[in-house]
């Protein structure tokens, strides 16, 4: 199930390159038509054509981070 609504999340943990890469492979991994943009600057990540909240909050914290709504 998809929609084209943007979510979007703030990801205190996410820390490094690293982290951004595991978050947006771990979207893209259930949500292949997603598009995830991350600014590490802001801890700040945009997906559009997703899932709903909670469950690309899911997808998010099953790698160890800790997702808040933005
Ligand atoms: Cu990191």
């Amino acid at each position: 199930m998809s929609n084209d609504k943007i979510l979007a999340f703030t990801v205190s943990d996410m820390t490094c390159g690293h982290c951004a890469k595991t978050i947006t492979g771990a979207v893209l991994d259930a949500y292949p038509a997603a598009k995830v943009e991350v600014d590490l600057a802001t801890k700040r990540v945009s997906i559009e054509n997703a899932g709903d909240r909670a469950a690309v909050a899911s997808v998010i914290e099953a790698e160890g981070y800790f997702p808040v709504d933005a």
